[in-house]
């Protein structure tokens, strides 16, 4: 993570409203808060409305986190596995994604809701939107850790061509403006290790939910 937001040079537009910021996050700086904050509200598989388990194990931190089970997609208040609130954000979680968002063009970001996604090798995500949040003015700012993805973005129809865009340890994508409801997913994971995460892949979404 740089020092001051405007220090940080190396962006890349990767569509308008959709902003690549290689190596922005670091993970030796989130790998504790995100042990700690597995330990109080642990990776699970959450399952789809017609009851198929989701593949890549999930948690989430804020004051609203993002299920899935037999109801739907939504954000709640309480994680369903422990019967508790959902842990706190981080401090450095809210500043990480503040400060992608200000870089990015969108000025005062909030997030309330942080979507923890764990990955291992062959696992993959299916192309769609992230509609289930209340204000769409409001960017997503997503944080890449551990083993490389190669990522995909469609348009505002989930057909047509993708362009790639293949994230490593460390890079942030702020998705937002006319770029916040376009289909994206991730292609299949190759084996790999990361010195920090091992095998795995880590995703953070950071949301504006309610
Ligand atoms: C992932 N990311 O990178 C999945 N959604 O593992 C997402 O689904 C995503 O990266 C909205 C905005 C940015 C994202
Ligand atoms: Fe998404």
């Amino acid at each position: 993570m740089t020092q001051t937001g405007s220090l940080f040079s190396d962006s890349f537009e990767v569509l308008p409203g959709m902003t690549l910021l290689p190596g922005y996050a670091s993970s030796s700086q989130l790998r504790p808060l995100i042990t700690r904050l597995c330990e109080a509200s642990p990776v699970r598989q959450m399952l789809t409305q017609r009851g198929q388990k989701i593949q890549v194990h999930m948690t989430n931190c804020g004051s609203a986190g993002w299920v899935s089970d037999s109801k739907g997609y939504r954000y709640t208040p309480i994680d369903p596995l422990t019967g508790t609130a959902w842990p706190t954000m981080p401090q450095p979680f809210i500043e990480l994604a503040n400060r992608a968002a200000d870089l990015c063009g969108f000025p005062n970001f909030e997030p309330d809701a942080c979507l923890i996604n764990r990955y291992e090798p062959g696992l993959q995500m299916g192309a769609h939107q992230d509609r289930n949040e209340q204000d769409f003015t409001q960017p997503i700012v997503s944080v890449s850790l551990g083993i490389p993805a190669r990522f995909f973005v469609l348009g505002l129809e989930r057909k047509g061509t993708s362009t790639p865009v293949d994230l490593s340890d460390g890079d942030v994508v702020v998705f937002g403006g006319p770029a916040r409801l376009v289909y994206h997913g991730v292609r299949k994971l190759k084996p790999a290790h990361d010195p920090i995460w091992g095998p795995y892949r880590w995703n953070l979404t950071f949301r504006k939910a309610m």
